[in-house]
């Protein structure tokens, strides 16, 4: 098979498999699953490994901001290591929410058989099911099969998933429909700009830093992941104001800096996008509308255009970044469909 197939069938086939997610969604009765765990009684914590971290992040800061509730994410291994940090007081009702692709992975298998021995319920999240569903007594298995190493749709759908409930706790029904419309709204963009990665992909960088703020940080923290475990190159992520407080030293002409700018925070934001150009960076602005300084400037510029609330296209300010790593990681004559050190699950001996 061709180097990279598998993982660019993956990353474009999204919009089919949210499609099929979205329809078992529709289908599900979610009161059984959570009824029980609104999140303006429970703390919902989020917890998982590697990109499903990352997710988590995204899903706590989709709850918060959508229902009056409070949310955090945790990596697994934080959760083993150091529970004072997660379990404060007996008090707190909190909710955990196990994320793994797999359903395998050593350490959020372990964060499971803690939270039963201390008689906490949890939802598990997944894509292949695995020993987590039968470690779990509410799980939510989405139709998703993935084949690659790194997680790309199972991400985005997983990314999907959680918001849809998050909006039906909030009772916001207009953003449920904003879900379903973005696999229209990527059929549209893939054919636009994915050969534009593809081209852009042509060059080659010493560093990239990937930057983004609020919700869309977990999202720069991905796509920095994205670009590491497909190309093999080392990528950093900070948030967007912050890349000023000493990381911009880094900054040369065979730097990248992407940012995904937000709608919100979009003058401050692409202000540093633009100082870093000045400074004689490559950049790469992605939003939903792009001012004309941006578009003039940047090495690439992707403009959504989505009609839909600004937390509902998280999952589409990924994608860039997914078909980047894998095209970076093509050009360097690697094959993004295996990884160099990666399998697709950490399974921990003993
Ligand atoms: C989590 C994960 C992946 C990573 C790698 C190893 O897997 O860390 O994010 O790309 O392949 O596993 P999972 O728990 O979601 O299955």
């Amino acid at each position: 098979m061709e180097h990279g197939a598998k993982t660019l069938r993956e990353i474009y086939s999204q919009p089919e498999v949210w499609r099929r997610c979205l329809h078992t969604l529709d289908r599900l009765d979610l009161e059984p699953l959570v009824g029980d765990k609104d999140p303006s009684t429970h703390e919902w914590l989020f917890v998982g490994c590697g990109t499903s971290y990352y997710l988590a992040q995204a899903a706590a800061a989709t709850f918060t901001t959508l229902t009056a509730g409070t949310a955090r994410a945790m990596p697994a291994s934080e959760i083993l290591l150091f529970p004072k940090l997660v379990f404060p007081s007996e008090r707190t009702a909190i909710f955990p929410v196990l994320i793994s692709r797999s359903g395998h992975t050593s350490e959020v298998l372990q964060v499971a058989e803690l939270l039963r021995q201390r008689g906490i319920e949890f939802l598990s999240v997944t894509c292949d099911g695995n020993e987590l569903t039968r470690l779990s007594m509410r799980t939510l298995k989405l139709p998703v099969t993935e084949e690659s190493t790194v997680m790309t749709s199972s991400f985005t759908s997983m990314l999907v998933a959680l918001q849809y409930i998050a909006a039906r706790f909030a009772k916001q029904n207009e953003f449920v429909d904003a879900l379903h419309s973005l696999p229209t709204a990527l059929d549209e963009l893939l054919p636009i700009y994915g050969p534009q990665v593809e081209q852009f992909a042509q060059r080659s960088f010493d560093d990239v830093a990937f930057l983004a703020q609020g919700a869309l940080y977990p999202i720069a923290s991905e796509t920095a992941l994205k670009i590491m475990e497909s190309s093999s190159s080392y990528s950093q992520f900070f948030h967007t104001l912050e890349f000023r407080h000493g990381p911009k030293s880094i900054v040369s002409e065979k730097v990248l800096v992407g940012a995904l700018l937000s709608e919100t925070g979009y003058k401050e934001e692409s202000a540093v996008l633009l100082e870093m150009k000045d400074l004689g960076g490559c950049t790469l602005a992605i939003a939903n509308q792009l001012s004309p300084e941006v578009r003039r400037s940047a090495d690439l510029a992707i403009e959504l255009d989505l009609r839909v609330p600004e937390l509902a296209r998280l999952v589409v300010y990924l994608i860039w970044g997914q078909l980047l790593g894998s095209h970076l990681g093509l050009r360097k004559g690697l094959n993004p469909d295996a990884p160099r050190h990666l399998s697709r699950v950490v399974t921990l001996a003993g």
